[in-house]
């Protein structure tokens, strides 16, 4: 089903970047453009290009490839985060979104999906998912 984007919409990556440079474009409109970033490798995104659920996709070898995204300041009481996973590897943990402060959705090696939220009282909450995901199947994993 298309994503409708509307003025809600924080920010959408289709991971179709596919070019000799590391920015992955935001369609958002709120230019929440990622940098990829590969510490041993080529970081631009042609470099990691693969076939996606979607068009393209971009491939991260599970130690130093990932994506930063800067200066999201806006607020919000409520949010959705959703992507399209592919694992090729359930022996480890990896991280899906990263927000440092409020959340995170990852993949855990207790081979479920999981997302940890801070929560003032509290502090930080796992909650796991209860699919154990097959490697090179796509999933839409998120969390409301
Ligand atoms: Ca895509
Ligand atoms: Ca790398």
């Amino acid at each position: 089903m298309p994503v409708d984007l509307t003025a809600d919409c924080l920010a959408q990556w289709k991971m179709n970047d596919n070019t000799a440079n590391t920015v992955v474009i935001d369609y958002s409109g709120n230019g929440h453009n990622g940098t990829f970033t590969d510490a041993t490798g080529n970081p631009f995104t042609n470099q990691h290009d693969a076939v996606g659920k979607i068009n393209g996709a971009l491939d991260f070898d599970g130690a130093d490839d990932f994506i930063v995204v800067h200066g999201m300041t806006e607020t919000y009481s409520a949010i959705s985060v959703f992507g399209w996973i592919n694992l090729d590897d359930k022996t480890s943990n990896h991280q899906i979104v990263n927000s440092f402060t409020r959340f995170q959705l990852r993949f855990n090696s207790t081979s479920r999906f999981r997302v940890v939220f801070y929560d003032n009282e509290s502090g930080w909450q796992p909650r796991d998912g209860t699919t154990d995901p097959d490697t090179g199947v796509w999933y839409l994993v998120g969390f409301t």
